[in-house]
């Protein structure tokens, strides 16, 4: 981690014998750029406009201020590094230190992160909050610990998911019969959309603009600004506002490299990205009452759906019962205790 750049600057600093540079501080040398001791990558799936990127930057510079630029944090947003499960593996392995996945995503690791994804589980953002920031997070947290990664405590937002389509509105869960929709590398949503009887395909989101461009898919889920920052309007005519999963992204640091800060450092930069965090989910929060304008105002027509059909339909697929089962009891229980009785 300490980085290349610093070797960089003693290997200058030794071929440079006639100047007496020992001692003098290496700040207003013209030559030699002083370099952060610990540089961290960290990648994210989102374009740079998205809430996520622009308070992460913000942390980015708080955190060198606050080392003294000791510590250098750098983006790679929009999917530079690869994928999402590039960028997971990545994150395990020391590749990068902080990945931001998607609940959803992250379940393909630690399967009960994708509990607060349950269909039509969260009636608004106090249910939310109260729960991740509670005991539903903890619970969530401490099986991410598990895996060898830290999960920074405050989740950031990504929304309520809310569906496009380039055919008919989906009015009613009926509208949902053999719908080709693309969903998140995500086991709970295939299971979630199978079960309302449409043909779901996980591909990562790297790939959705271009998917539903050539129609491999003609539908796709996610919530309001991530539709506007990623330009889906421009290939989707209808959205359906159905909230049927609410979903965040897990601030993670791999385990070993997180571990192997200096205690200081580690209180900066969690304070900081927490902080970021919780800004970040109201920056969302605000979106959603504005968004909406400007996308219909780009063409995309928009039509609410009543969640009673959808529900009644996961129902009787057992959806509820089965997840109630794979996420196990004690899960489950810290959910209803959140947002009440599903099954
Ligand atoms: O892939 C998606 O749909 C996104 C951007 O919402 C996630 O990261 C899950």
């Amino acid at each position: 981690m300490t980085s290349l750049t610093r070797r960089t600057v003693l290997r200058t600093l030794a071929a440079t014998p006639a100047i007496p540079l020992i001692g003098m501080p290496l700040i207003g040398m013209p030559h030699i750029a002083r370099a952060a001791e610990i540089e961290l990558k960290y990648g994210n799936n989102l374009p740079l406009s998205h809430p996520l990127n622009v308070r992460a930057a913000e942390a980015a510079e708080q955190i060198k201020a606050k080392t003294n630029g000791r510590v250098e944090i750098k983006i790679f947003p929009n999917n530079q590094l690869g994928g999402d499960t590039d960028m997971l593996s990545q994150v395990r392995n020391g590749g990068i230190t902080f990945f931001t996945p998607s609940a959803l995503v992250i379940a393909t690791l630690v399967p009960v992160a994708a509990i607060n994804a349950v269909g039509f589980a969260f009636a608004d953002y106090d249910q939310v909050w109260k729960a991740m920031d509670g005991a539903l997070g903890a619970h969530v947290r401490a099986a991410i610990a598990k895996v060898n990664l830290f999960a920074f405590e405050k989740m950031w937002d990504n929304g309520f998911r809310q569906m496009t389509t380039s055919g008919k509105p989906i009015e009613t869960a009926k509208d949902m019969a053999g719908l080709k929709i693309r969903v998140p590398v995500s086991p709970l949503s295939i299971a979630m959309f199978k079960a309302l009887e449409a043909a779901p395909a996980s591909l990562q989101f790297s790939e959705v603009y271009s998917s539903l461009q050539t129609r491999i898919v003609d539908a796709q889920e996610n919530p309001l600004p991530i539709i506007q920052v990623a330009k889906l309007y421009e290939v989707q005519k209808n959205c359906a506002v159905s909230n049927h999963i609410w979903d965040g992204f897990w601030f993670i640091a791999n385990g070993r490299a997180w571990n192997a800060l200096p205690a200081d450092v580690k209180t900066i930069v969690s304070d900081a990205i927490n902080e970021a965090g919780v800004k970040q989910r109201a920056d969302i929060k605000g979106l959603n009452e504005t968004v909406q304008a400007d996308l219909q105002s780009k063409g995309l027509a928009f039509n609410k759906t009543n969640p009673d059909s959808f529900r009644a339909k996961l129902r009787e697929a057992g959806f509820y019962k089965d997840w109630q089962a794979r996420f196990g009891d004690e899960a489950w229980g810290l959910l209803e205790g959140a947002v009440g009785k599903l099954a």
